[in-house]
């Protein structure tokens, strides 16, 4: 059988095809000259999406299988939504919760703790947009959660904050202090980020020598202006992804991120 990419088995040898040894020779220098940049940052940041929580089993936001019950995140993650339909609302967010208590983190957040341990949590910064908490529970300690967390709840009366964990919350909670209706603490479609950490987002990026960019379609702003932030300010910029996109990049490595985070670390 001859596929494009694929290795050509013939009897008990393997053969590749012309095509997969470049694509194979493509990715070493890629990932040769990735860890050479990270070497020689002084300071390093990392921006990660979905992608990077995606082989601990978390789906992610767009592409195959991106849909929930047919609709968009762009359809749930509104404060129109949840004022339209606050059930509908919650139902999509408790059902992300219980599969929270699912989940544990992969090697790709774990190679992340490395980079942390080795560079020391001043040098390096974390910022996801993930609301998943798998970056605090694998170890990293300097993480900027700039959409929030599912773990904690606010109340969308008088603003209060509560710490939640996974645990199984009512179809539509309410604040117990002024009787409200709770919202999940994350930032929706049209919400600004939470000030403090987008400023301390903004500073670590464009402060570092180096962006690793990992797992992230790219297209969802202000965190995606976060790469042209880092490159304006002289970052090389590393993307790790398992599928092509649009975003302004220096050094590509496609693929999964649970792979080619480590191997990158096994490298440094
Ligand atoms: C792998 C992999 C593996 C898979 N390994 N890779 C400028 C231009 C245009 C629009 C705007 C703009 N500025 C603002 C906007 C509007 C809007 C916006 O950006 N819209 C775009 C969609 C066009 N932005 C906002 O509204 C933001 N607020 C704002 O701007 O406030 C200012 C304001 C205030 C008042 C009035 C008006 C404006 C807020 C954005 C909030 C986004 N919130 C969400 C939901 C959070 C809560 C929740 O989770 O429910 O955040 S939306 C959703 O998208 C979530 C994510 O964090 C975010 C990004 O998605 P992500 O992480 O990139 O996931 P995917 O699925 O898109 O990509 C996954 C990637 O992984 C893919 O590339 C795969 O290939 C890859 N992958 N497996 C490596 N194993
Ligand atoms: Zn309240």
């Amino acid at each position: 059988m001859q596929g494009e990419f694929g290795p050509l088995v013939e009897g008990s040898s393997i053969r590749y095809s012309q095509k997969t040894m470049s694509d194979m020779n493509d990715q070493e220098q890629a990932i040769s000259k990735a860890a050479g940049v990270v070497r020689s940052a002084r300071r390093l940041a990392a921006l990660t999406g979905a992608g990077i929580s995606a082989e601990s089993g978390l789906q992610t936001f767009r592409g195959a299988g991106g849909l929930w019950e047919g609709h968009r995140v762009e359809e749930v993650a509104t404060p129109h939504a949840f004022r339209r339909d606050p059930a509908f609302v919650w139902r999509f967010y408790n059902l992300r919760r219980a599969n929270l208590a699912k989940v544990a983190p992969n090697p790709g957040h774990q190679a992340l703790v490395h980079l942390e341990e080795r560079w020391g949590a001043d040098a390096f910064t974390l910022v996801t947009q993930n609301v998943d908490g798998l970056h605090f529970a694998a170890g990293s300690q300097n993480v900027l959660e700039i959409h929030g967390t599912l773990r904690r709840v606010r109340c969308s009366g008088c603003d209060r904050t509560e710490d939640r964990g996974v645990e199984a919350l009512p179809d539509l909670p309410r604040c117990e202090a002024c009787g409200e209706l709770l919202r999940p603490d994350v930032v929706w479609f049209q919400e600004s980020l939470p000030p403090g950490i987008w400023e301390r987002a903004e500073r670590a990026v464009s402060e570092a020598d180096c962006l690793l960019v990992v797992g992230t379609s790219a297209v969802v702003y202000p965190a995606a202006g976060l790469i042209d932030v880092a490159r304006w300010h002289g970052a090389t910029v590393v993307e790790v992804n398992s599928e092509p996109t649009g975003a302004a990049v220096d050094v590509v490595l496609r693929g999964p991120a649970g792979r080619l985070l480590p191997e990158l670390v096994r490298r440094l």
